[in-house]
């Protein structure tokens, strides 16, 4: 986004919330890749300095704002009464939502909508493991806020993306996406087709695990990549969960597999030699025991057992997502060059591979804290 436009939301969008002094610098933010999302630095008179994210949230996934603000509000003053009452602060570890100079907890100027955050100072949002301890701290705050929104009410949270994790459902879209081929590409993608057709049976495994109720409903946040968390810069722990988008009932299996399949990976989500993409069993094994130590005990063996399983399938059901988005002409995830979605899919479907290859050690693995 150029200069001038940034001017112009700092204009026309960030002058409608309740920022304290003024507002001095307005620039893109972050790699997330489905809000646009900006920082906002305001100068206060005695000369210092506040900042703010700015979200303009993607309203063509994203289909009822009011619902998703409302789960975000009250996610977060949940969260918000759990962290005072442990004596932490409730500023930095967990999102806060500044309101509009209307006092709504968003803005919708009829075209789009906006909602501003405080900006978590002083932690970081990784893009890739640096090091094992890192992986297990993030570990131990996905599996924490878990535990935290174990007694949330799950029956008030609205589904503000349906199936999302619905396997099964992700599949059939899939499917139907290949035989309209509305984009001619499927000619060129033959192989991931065939790759992703031979493991239909895999789409069941949590679905079904749910449906026979061998594994709980829980209160999941379901987008659990590493760069979905602030990661603090003095203590290395993670502080923040942020991303609050999707946070629905789920499956821990969901949060356990999703953070796998991003952070164990060996490469970068989107990296083109395939050879350079495995998992890394050692981080694999820091994550398992970190998320077990978050949730402090609140899984089911079932779950636990199933963990390899949650890797494998968020990490197929992804390469089929950004498979079915390239098809459809990539019109869901941000992309910033041709064929990223296809590049995409295929470090998620050389994932599943490796893990078919590893299965026994990632069991030993989850056989240790079980
Ligand atoms: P998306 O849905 O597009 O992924 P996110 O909510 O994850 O959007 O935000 C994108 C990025 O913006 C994050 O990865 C993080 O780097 C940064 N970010 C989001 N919220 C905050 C915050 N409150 N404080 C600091 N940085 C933030
Ligand atoms: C999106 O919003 P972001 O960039 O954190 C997506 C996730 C995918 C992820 C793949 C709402 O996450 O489901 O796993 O990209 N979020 C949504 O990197 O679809
Ligand atoms: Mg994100």
């Amino acid at each position: 986004m150029g200069t001038i436009a940034n001017e112009k939301v700092k204009e026309t969008i960030a002058s409608k919330f309740q920022t304290e002094g003024e507002i001095v610098e307005l620039i893109p933010f972050g790699n997330g890749y489905i809000n646009d999302t900006f920082r906002i630095t305001c100068e206060l008179p005695e000369g210092k300095e506040i900042r703010y994210i700015l979200q303009k949230m993607n309203n063509s996934i994203f289909k009822n704002p009011a619902e998703l603000m409302e789960n975000v509000m009250n996610v977060t003053k949940f969260l918000r009464k759990k962290i005072i009452a442990a004596g932490g602060d409730p500023n930095r570890e967990t999102l806060n939502v500044i309101p509009t100079k209307d006092g709504n907890n968003y803005l919708d100027n009829g075209e789009e909508c906006w909602r501003m955050y405080i900006f978590i100072e002083g932690a970081t949002c990784y893009d890739e493991v640096k090091t094992p301890e890192d992986f297990y701290n993030s570990a131990v705050s996905f599996g924490n806020f878990q535990r935290l929104l174990s007694d949330y009410p799950a029956e008030t949270l609205h589904e503000t993306i349906v199936n999302f994790h619905n396997t099964v459902s992700r599949f059939a879209d899939f499917k139907k996406a290949v035989e309209e081929d509305v984009c001619g590409r499927v000619q060129e993608v033959q192989e991931e087709i065939k790759f992703i057709f031979d493991r239909e049976k895999d789409a069941h495994i949590i679905c079904d695990a749910l449906e026979e109720k061998r594994i709980p409903l829980r209160v999941t946040h379901n987008d659990t990549k590493l760069n979905n968390i602030m990661i603090d810069d003095k203590t290395g722990k993670g502080l923040c969960v942020i991303d609050l988008d999707t946070v629905m009932p789920g499956s821990a299996l969901y949060d356990f597999g999703d953070s796998i399949r991003f952070g164990a990976s060996t490469a970068a989500e989107d990296e083109v030699n395939l050879d350079l993409v495995t998992v890394n069993l050692e981080l694999f094994d820091v994550y398992a025991k970190g998320f077990l130590e978050g949730c402090a005990g609140s899984l089911t063996e079932e779950e636990v057992r199933l963990f390899p399983a949650g890797a494998k399938v968020i990490t197929f059901e992804q390469g089929m997502r950004f498979l079915t988005d390239y098809l459809q002409g990539d019109t869901y995830y941000k992309t910033s060059r041709p064929g990223h979605n296809l590049d995409r899919s295929r470090t998620q479907l050389k994932l599943v591979a490796d893990m078919e290859k590893k299965w026994d050690e990632m069991e030993k693995i989850v056989e240790k804290y079980r």
